[in-house]
């Protein structure tokens, strides 16, 4: 048995624990990584790609913005449509803060990149990692290493970053943890595609066949979703049968579409989650580990990314004697996720069709729609939400 010694375990180096070590290592505080997969398989994966103002924040902080200012395209506002008709909200006229389109993929590299720089240590490939002692003073890690074999990190604090399938939050005895879910009955089918992006803002479109969404992640390269019906896999879905229901559920916004064969293709599924305890004796817990949130609003890595911002200056704080900053970490997060958690529920059950909606919640969702066509109100409070809460 390998024993080491680390004031802070990292679990997961997904964008959550990569840019944890990464602002731990901007205030002096050394961290070891654990990742249960390898490094080639953490840098394909294709996921979020809208940043709000505090993600580009903090990645400038970790010091890895570098790339991100030469290739970001922000926005200034963007496009609801429901059964054809449009609204864009004008973000940054009603907030003074656009978003930024850089994708995760990118952001995980960045991260990678910095921390092979400074000689980060990660374990790749452990996928058996058990956490124990978590309430004493040594909370500890097991786990084998590939080469090294079984290895034992005897940590200060553990950081649980990883993600909603790993072992941090299921160390949380089950008694204790207050679990709050809501599985949507669809997911979304996402295409990517070296083409240049439809629309020039982020556009949702409702329409009666289900949802649509645009997004882009460079001038030539696009990111396309349809709702998708519950079951439905990727084998039922070939690329042409997803061009035509792109194309039919934005109408008239598709014009100048250019189609082609998929860079990548995946079905992703919609849930709601919270883990009411984001601490548990010195493990805290942080992004997914924690949380999910369906992608309507594209908050998932931003919230993951505040997470880490809040718990990188706990930590800060902590390790020049002052414990009370972490200790009211988990409330403090909760409060923000909560917020985040609403807004992400509130424009997917405004944006997708609903096999057991009556037509009066049909009409409700229409009405909401003319309501914000129509206020200001209405539209600086989806703008405030989208751009991103304050931390
Ligand atoms: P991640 O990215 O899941 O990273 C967690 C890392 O932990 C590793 N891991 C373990 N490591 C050690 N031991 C174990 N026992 C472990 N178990 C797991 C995993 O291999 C992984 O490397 O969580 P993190 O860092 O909290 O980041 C959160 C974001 O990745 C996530 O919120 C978003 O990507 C969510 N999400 C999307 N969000 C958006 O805002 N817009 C999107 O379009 C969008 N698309 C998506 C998504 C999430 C998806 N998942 C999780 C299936 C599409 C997909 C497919
Ligand atoms: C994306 O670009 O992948 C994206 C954009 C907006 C969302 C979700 C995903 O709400």
């Amino acid at each position: 048995m390998n024993t080491q010694q680390a004031d802070v375990l990292i679990l997961g180096a997904g964008p959550a624990g990569l840019l944890l070590s990464q602002l731990l290592h901007q205030s002096g505080v050394r961290s070891i990584i654990v990742e249960r997969t390898s490094k080639e398989r953490v840098l394909s994966r294709i996921r979020a790609g809208v940043l709000e103002r505090g993600t580009v924040e903090a990645l400038h902080e970790a010091n890895c913005a570098t790339r991100l200012e030469a290739e970001r395209i922000d926005h200034d506002g963007l496009i609801l449509s429901f059964d054809g008709d449009q609204v864009s909200i004008p973000i940054h006229e009603l907030t003074g803060h656009r978003v930024t389109v850089y994708g995760q993929t990118d952001i995980t590299a960045d991260l990678v990149d910095a921390c092979e720089a400074r000689e980060q240590q990660i374990y790749w490939n452990c996928p058996d990692t058990v956490l124990s002692k978590l309430t004493s003073e040594q909370p500890c890690a097991h786990f084998t290493d590939p080469t090294r074999g079984r290895v034992e990190i005897q940590a200060k604090i553990i950081a649980g970053c990883d993600g909603f399938r790993g072992v941090a939050r299921q160390s949380i005895p089950a008694h204790i943890r207050t679990e709050s879910e809501r599985v949507y009955p669809f997911g979304w089918l996402g295409v990517l595609v070296d083409k240049p992006p439809v629309a020039h803002n982020v556009l949702y479109a409702n329409h009666a066949e289900g949802f649509a969404l645009a997004s882009m992640r460079s001038q030539t390269r696009s990111r396309y979703y349809v709702q998708t019906s519950p079951g439905e896999t990727v084998e039922d879905w070939s690329i042409e049968r997803f061009w035509t229901t792109f194309k039919a559920r934005l109408g008239p916004l598709s014009d100048g579409l250019e189609t082609g064969e998929p860079v990548e293709m995946s079905i992703t599924p919609l849930r709601s989650y919270v883990c009411d305890q984001m601490q548990h004796g010195k493990l805290f817990l942080a992004g997914d580990a924690a949380h999910i949130v369906p992608p309507t609003g594209a908050k998932g890595l931003n919230l993951a990314v505040a997470d880490v911002r809040r718990l990188a200056r706990a930590i800060t704080q902590w390790d020049k004697g002052y414990e009370a900053d972490l200790m009211r970490y988990s409330n403090e997060a909760l409060s923000r996720v909560w917020k985040v958690e609403r807004f992400s529920w509130y424009l997917t059950a405004l944006m997708h069709q609903f096999d057991d909606h009556s037509v009066f919640e049909k009409k409700m969702q229409r009405a909401e729609f003319d309501y914000i066509r129509a206020s200001t109100a209405a539209q600086l409070s989806i703008a405030e939400n989208y751009v991103g809460l304050d931390y």
